[in-house]
């Protein structure tokens, strides 16, 4: 066994004597993020049948990769922060005291690189050179995981460049285990900046650059340094009059986040540009603006709902070099997944799992949560800006949720701490990317709820905080692309008409737009909505912008309990705002009796 990692720094080599003495891995690898070390990592896995090679014709550099059956989402009911007092963890978290993890998860690894490599996986979240990047060293015995890091982050020498002589790296210990669920844990030590996952492959329990560092460590480090870790796409928007605009938003898994940041606006003269499409640290630059960083380079969108008509700059985005995640198989190795493109009748395909599915099936043929991982330069719409290490200015911030009903299309917060209270009662219906079931309302505050590394009730207060030092503080607004008539149809053609809401965006920014107040905050009036070519009757779209008081009453009234469940922790600016939104709904009300 082991070399003792000569070419390392100190601390990072005692880190890793440590760790091998324990996992007792049959080898080791130090990646270095090489084109060599790749296809060294690839021909391995084709050869032992665990990554399957697509046609090259047609997918050039491209491979499908299974999970095993009970591994498909990220598991949150066995994720965990390791805080000393539990109460650090809030009500949203799963929390586990360190020394239950010591003697319960702990000894689940002893031994459990036996026969396998451990590999040592040094990355970089945010550009190279920037002062905002983070290093994160992950180890792990899944080769899956070493090649996707290689495209989700920068990864291997470039980060030990970054690091240097010094030891303030995120340590990630990953292992597959025995993939069952009962031995499975995803645990994170927010103080000491660890993460330990065991027992599963799949995307955000085993990618630890993601979820478990970028977001649920960071956003501790975050709240101690006076900056913001967010559940966020990041996404430049150029209007025909040259003017840019850079928006931040949050949505909750599966909520058209990825669709949202490489839009095809269909009003002309309009462009955009992506610069993250999931994860966006943001900083108070010193022009009292924040500044906004996407950590990662790749994506790791979900599949099925992808097409040419949802999102053509995706599908431009997967022509070659992509990892993909459970989607299905056609002969001749092409992927497939409901959503990308019609079937030949009859047709017979590979479904997620390897078995045969013929085209007509009622259960679907590509996991409903499967995934493709892909460099975000791939994408024909990735910004210029995207390697710049200071980020980009933020003018707005959106929060989205997947409503049938109450939420009208967008409406924008009347200041800072309304925006925060905007964001910490967003509620979605839930979706496949965690275990559980889909279509339930969910309270998940900034879309952040499975991913916030503390309390809840002193993230929003740190949020408030921040909003408080910056003169010039994105204004916030809210979105609901997914509202829906009384026969279960959506109003809102969504995707690339979705330019036509940014646009009202762009017209509030720049005073254009007056908008109506409510009692929820301001909307647009009919008129300053540019429907032209929609097939969009007043009616309709005078149901998509209603606010109806008796159902925002009710809304009120369960997110007032949700608030309180924060106790003692929740700000009384909240508790303001809870009591204001009360007020006016009332007044409205009486008014309008
Ligand atoms: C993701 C998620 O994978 O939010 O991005 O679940
Ligand atoms: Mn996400």
């Amino acid at each position: 066994m082991p070399e003792t990692f000569p070419s390392l720094n100190p601390s990072l080599r005692a880190w890793l004597q440590a760790g091998a003495a324990h996992f007792r891995p049959e080898n080791i690898v130090v990646c270095d993020g090489s084109e060599a070390e790749r296809e060294r990592i690839q021909s391995a896995m084709v050869g032992d049948g665990t990554l399957i090679p697509l046609d090259p014709q047609t997918q050039p550099r491209s491979f499908l990769y299974r999970t095993d059956p009970s591994d498909v989402a990220r598991t949150e009911h066995l994720t965990f922060i390791c805080s000393d007092d539990r109460d650090d963890a809030g009500p949203t978290n799963n929390w586990m005291s360190p020394a239950e993890a010591r003697t319960r998860v702990w000894p689940l690894f002893e031994g459990a690189m036996r026969g396998r490599t451990m590999y040592v996986v040094p990355y970089l979240l945010g550009p190279v050179g920037s002062i905002y990047s983070r290093v994160g060293v992950q180890i792990t015995d899944s080769p899956y995981v070493v090649l996707s890091l290689r495209i989700m982050t920068r990864m291997g020498r470039v980060a030990l460049q970054h690091l240097g002589a010094g030891d303030d790296f995120v340590r990630g210990i990953h292992s597959l285990g025995d993939l069952h669920p009962d031995r499975r844990f995803i645990l994170h030590f927010p103080a000491e900046a660890e993460i330990w996952s065991i027992g599963s492959g799949y995307g955000g329990n085993a990618l630890l650059s993601k979820k478990c560092h970028a977001l649920r460590i960071e956003s501790a480090r975050a709240r101690r340094e006076g900056w913001l870790a967010e559940h966020m796409l990041i996404l430049g928007i150029t209007s025909p009059a040259r003017v840019t605009h850079y928006v931040a938003a949050a949505f909750p898994s599966a909520c058209g986040k990825t669709n949202l940041a490489m839009l095809v606006p269909t009003l002309p003269g309009w462009t955009i540009d992506t610069v993250g499409d999931d994860i966006c640290w943001m900083h108070p630059g010193a022009d009292g603006r924040l500044w906004a960083i996407n950590p990662e380079c790749g994506m790791f969108g979900v599949a099925p709902g992808t097409g040419p008509k949802t999102n053509p700059n995706a599908v431009r985005a997967l022509r070659h070099d992509v990892i993909y995640t459970n989607v299905a198989l056609r002969r001749g190795g092409r992927p497939w997944w409901e959503g990308l493109s019609k079937l030949e009748h009859g047709e017979v395909l590979d479904d997620w799992r390897g078995s045969p599915w013929v085209t007509g099936k009622a259960s679907p043929a590509a996991h409903p949560n499967a995934r493709f991982t892909v460099p975000l330069q791939q994408c024909p719409t990735a910004s210029g800006t995207f390697d710049a290490p200071e980020g980009v200015p933020i003018s707005a911030i959106l929060f989205g949720g997947r409503r049938a009903r109450v939420a009208p299309l967008i409406y924008e917060a009347r200041n800072w701490a309304h925006g925060v209270y905007v964001g910490a009662t967003l509620v979605s219906e839930t979706t496949a990317a965690a275990t559980g079931d889909v279509g339930v309302p969910r309270q998940d505050p900034m879309a952040m709820v499975p991913f916030c590394g503390y309390n809840m009730g002193d993230y929003f207060a740190h949020w408030l905080k921040v909003g408080k030092s910056l003169p010039r503080a994105p204004r916030i607004f809210h979105v609901n692309w997914f509202r829906t008539d009384a026969s279960g149809r959506y109003l809102w053609p969504g995707f690339g008409d979705n330019i036509r809401v940014l646009q009202w965006i762009f017209d509030r920014l720049s005073g254009k737009a007056s908008g109506q107040e409510t009692p929820i905050g301001v909307v647009p009036r009919q008129e300053e909505l540019d429907v032209e070519g929609l097939d969009l009757s007043p009616d309709r779209l005078r149901e998509l912008l209603a606010v109806d008081r008796e159902a925002w009453s009710q809304e009120t009234r369960r997110v007032g309990e949700f608030l309180r469940s924060f106790g003692d922790r929740l700000p009384s600016a909240l508790r303001n705002e809870q009591a204001v939104q009360v007020k006016r709904l009332l007044l409205a009300a009486s008014h309008l009796n």
